[in-house]
């Protein structure tokens, strides 16, 4: 790795790293060395399923070698960065896999990114090139892509993956099929691998305010997180994942995912979209096991289902995570969508808990589940950061084998995020039950303070959303010249209801909720603004109130 990178990577502790290391939670190995193990046991077995695109074990290896020799020639190497933004389609995973290969770490941007954030975060991991489509939902991706390599210190290359490569730029396909001997190729990236102590990749933070930070995980803590989900959730050769929230969220690509799938052996289906009628089809055609979203998505799948014909019987379990899932939504989901729920709660910054595949319903539906490793450290704590009683609520702070000590390159961020001795703080208000499992009860940071009054928006919007009128709920600060802020919640409907600011409250006042943290105001929205991974878009409701 270059020293550039290494030296604003905030590395774990000598000593635990050695203990992560001998407990076999890091196997010293980098995930492209993988690829050729998987292709070597399934050759032909399908890995990738994208529309009329089926590629099996040994295509998928071969194409992501290809590819890393492709961008080798280019002049990228072990230690650079390139931004990748691309849609769910089977050229994401190639990609991945050949900078995994190469040692490129790839920066996973969202496709609704432009230049405020494709610039800012080019900038700061000084990316040698920019991976895009060419156009995308009718934006030129490729046009956006120059614009920004031309504001950072050069040369940047311009890779597009489409039909429409413009002169000076790469063409990505043209790269995947290039000729040569595959042979000779893979002996080469073998020899030329990164170390498994590189950052394999760069995750953007989950946060909704600001530039995203960005997360360099290695190689080693990558893996293990992969390898631990897959084996949390049952993953094996049989799963079938359904791919449909962007593929470059850790969510999707690792948790387990698409990276999750391919690790066990399984296959991994991309569907460009959430769009419930695609999705029912895909689970019918492909025999679809499992899937993942956010709370938001799977209510549209949920209102969906009743009057969709496809048959739904091949998938199990359902991974929902991200934002907060009501119990009473929770419930729901099974008898709607003939599966079971599995609860996720992680962050690109790395802890993932999961509940059980098969946990009874009080675990499933009320709780955010367990730590994937037995080395996850957990640590709730009061304002004053001293820890809380047993079952208390508290802010978390969490340490462990695949959550990075720090940001990449922002020490002064650092120090506020990360307490000296290396817990990172969460910003999530949690308590654990006593069978151990994780409940998420709000944000610290997500908190609306009327008159020094402390209201958890989360708290807010789970028992809103418990409304039969509530398709979707979102509270945020209105400010207020007497109190400082008040609660405005934005609300999208069922079809068919309506609601009152009125009916609303009283409803919440019979829940229990207390007065002061009652809507003062209630905005009726026919569509929510979304975050690029679907989480209620609070930057934007705040510019609306
Ligand atoms: C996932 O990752 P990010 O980085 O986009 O966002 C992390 C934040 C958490 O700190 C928490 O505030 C919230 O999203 N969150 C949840 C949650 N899961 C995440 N809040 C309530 N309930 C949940 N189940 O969002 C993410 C990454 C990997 C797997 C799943 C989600």
């Amino acid at each position: 790795m270059s020293d550039d990178i290494l030296e604003r990577v905030v590395p774990w502790p000598a000593d635990l790293a050695h203990a992560y290391r001998a407990a076999g939670c890091w196997r010293g190995r980098p995930l492209g060395s993988y690829l050729w193990d998987w292709a070597r046991r399934r050759p032909d077995r399908v890995a990738i399923v994208d529309g009329e695109v089926r590629l099996t074990y040994r295509e998928l290896a071969e194409h992501a070698d290809g590819l890393a020799a492709g961008l080798a020639a280019s002049g990228l190497g072990r230690g650079d960065t390139v931004l990748v933004q691309l849609p769910n389609q089977w050229e994401f995973v190639v990609v991945t896999l050949a900078c995994f290969r190469l040692g490129v770490a790839p920066v996973m941007m969202l496709p609704p990114h432009r230049e405020h954030e494709l610039a800012s975060i080019g900038a700061h991991v000084r990316a040698k090139a920019l991976i895009v489509p060419d156009t995308l939902k009718g934006y030129d991706h490729q046009d956006l892509a120059e614009r920004v390599a031309a504001t950072l210190p050069g040369p940047v290359r311009v890779l597009v993956v489409g039909d429409e490569v413009r002169a000076g730029n790469v063409d990505v396909r043209g790269l995947i099929k290039q000729s040569g001997d595959p042979e000779a190729r893979r002996l080469w990236l073998d020899e030329h691998a990164p170390s498994a102590s590189d950052v394999a990749v760069f995750l953007l933070s989950g946060g909704t305010t600001g530039v995203p930070k960005v997360i360099g995980r290695t190689h080693d803590d990558y893996e293990y997180n992969i390898r631990r989900c897959a084996a949390a959730c049952g993953f094996d050769p049989d799963t079938v994942y359904l791919t449909v929230l962007p593929a470059g969220h850790n969510f999707p690509l690792a948790n387990p995912g698409i990276l999750g799938a391919l690790h066990a052996g399984g296959r991994a289906v991309l569907l460009p979209s959430p769009r419930p009628e695609p999705v029912f089809e895909a689970i019918e055609e492909e025999g679809v096991t499992v899937t993942s979203a956010v709370p938001a998505v799977v209510l549209k799948w949920m209102e969906a289902a009743a009057a969709s014909t496809r048959d739904l019987r091949t998938l199990r379990h359902v991974h929902v995570g991200g934002s907060v899932l009501a119990p009473e939504v929770a419930a729901r989901i099974g008898p709607a969508l003939g599966c079971r729920v599995q609860q996720v709660y992680g962050m690109a910054e790395g802890l993932v808990c999961y509940t059980a595949p098969d946990a009874a319903d009080e675990e499933a539906h009320g709780t955010q589940g367990r730590p994937i490793s037995p080395f996850d450290e957990l640590l709730l704590v009061d304002p004053d950061g001293e820890p809380v009683a047993p079952g208390e609520v508290g802010e978390l702070l969490t340490r462990g084998p695949y959550t990075p000590r720090g940001y990449f390159g922002v020490p002064e961020v650092n120090r506020q995020t990360f307490t000296p001795d290396g817990w990172f703080r969460t910003g999530d208000l949690v308590r654990v039950t006593p069978a151990g499992n994780v409940v998420v009860c709000g944000r610290v940071k997500d908190l609306i303070n009327r008159g020094g009054e402390k209201i958890s928006a989360a708290e807010v919007e789970t028992l809103a959303q418990e409304l039969p009128a509530v398709a979707e709920a979102a509270a945020v600060a209105m400010p207020d010249p007497a109190l400082g802020e008040r609660v405005c919640l934005f609300a999208r409907l069922h079809e068919g209801h309506t609601l009152t600011l009125e009916e609303l409250c009283a409803t919440l006042t019979a829940r229990g909720l207390a007065a002061f943290k009652l809507p003062e105001r209630l905005v009726v929205l026919d569509a929510f603004p979304h975050t690029a991974v679907g989480k209620a878009d609070k930057k934007v409701l705040r510019t609306m109130v």
